[in-house]
């Protein structure tokens, strides 16, 4: 059976082929920092790839997320409110999605082990995550330190520090579409549904990887979306609003959704790194010039995850924290 193709909802553009930038990881340094800058530019994402992450870790996971959304309804809801279905945030946001979010840190991870494993004491799924979430923290402030390079901030060290810090606000989600495919009276078929709606994301940046199946669009500008090829040997790195601010806008923070599409399951895994959540956010002094004042007011972390939980989805928060 052929597949009708995802009808583009009116007044949207999809672009059909992926024009997304690809470092390598493995190239020539002041070439991969150069291709990283342009990319958190010009799009806010990027795809990386030799990114030194160990196969087995990420395999890991991924059969631990399978695992527990293959699971009964009555079971996963036990890990409420880490497991959700359907519903996105407080305010009436909806998908057609189900999901884990996690605080990454290693207590946390701990203790909701221990309810998702209660029927599967062996499963590992502490491991698994630990490892994992750790595995893409370091790869996240490789690059965060790289960007820093690139942008010529003299500490190297001033976004990843945030994320590295004990009391770092980051969370690990996994998000599960399940094939939304429906047949219609006139035999016609229909599978384009919103899994999750456009966004930006609040955090400094997102690393996401998803399984073999497509579903992920960015929104470079208004109207316009580009499909992401999936990769699962790739990583996804997005730009999110604090980075924005901290480089004084200079990198901007991608607007996205996901849609379901598929007679297959979808399942990716975002690792959002976030700062403490007292930490103050404002640029590096070298990024803000008379040329360039400031375009934000300082705000700390709590601040802004406090709009970010009072706003909808798809509202854009950081708005609200321009100077003047
Ligand atoms: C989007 C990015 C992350 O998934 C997330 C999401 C959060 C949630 O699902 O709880 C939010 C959403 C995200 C932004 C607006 C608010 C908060 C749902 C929502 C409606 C975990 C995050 O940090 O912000």
């Amino acid at each position: 059976m052929v597949l009708a193709s995802p009808k583009p909802i009116r007044s949207e553009r999809i672009l059909q082929s992926d024009v997304i930038p690809i470092v390598d990881l493995k190239g020539e340094r002041c070439e991969v920092i150069k291709q990283i800058v342009k990319a958190s530019e010009e799009y806010g994402f990027f795809k990386v790839i030799n990114h030194g992450i160990n196969d087995e870790i990420i395999d890991k996971m991924e059969e631990a997320g399978f695992s527990f959304f293959a699971k009964p309804m009555s079971q996963k809801k036990q890990a409420s409110p880490a497991y959700g279905c359907n519903n996105i945030g407080f305010n009436g946001d909806i998908g057609e999605v189900e999901y884990l979010l996690l605080n990454a840190n290693t207590s946390s991870i701990a203790q909701i082990s221990k309810t998702i494993s209660i029927d599967d004491p062996h499963s590992n799924f502490r491991y698994k995550v630990s490892s994992y979430t750790e595995a893409v923290k370091e790869l996240a402030c490789e690059i965060l330190e790289l960007m820093a390079e690139g942008l010529g901030v003299p500490d190297t060290k001033v976004f990843s520090s945030l994320i590295r810090d004990i009391d770092s606000d980051s969370v690990l989600r996994l998000n599960h579409y399940p094939p939304t495919l429906t047949v219609k009276d006139n035999n016609s078929t229909s599978n384009n549904k919103v899994g999750f709606g456009e966004h930006s994301d609040p955090q400094i940046l997102t690393i996401l990887r998803s399984n073999d199946v497509p579903g992920l669009q960015i929104s470079p500008q208004h109207g316009l979306w580009i499909p992401v090829n999936p990769d699962p040997s790739a990583f996804c790195l997005n730009v999110g609003d604090v980075l924005e601010v901290m480089t004084n806008g200079r990198f901007v923070s991608v607007r996205h959704r996901a849609m379901t599409n598929s007679y297959k399951s979808r399942m990716s895994m975002a690792y959002f790194g976030a700062p403490p959540l007292n930490a103050c956010i404002v640029a590096p002094p070298i990024l803000v010039t008379p040329h360039r004042p400031s375009l934000f007011r300082p705000f700390s972390w709590a601040d802004y995850k406090k709009a970010t939980y009072s706003l909808r989805l798809g509202d854009t928060r950081i708005q609200l924290f321009r100077a003047n």
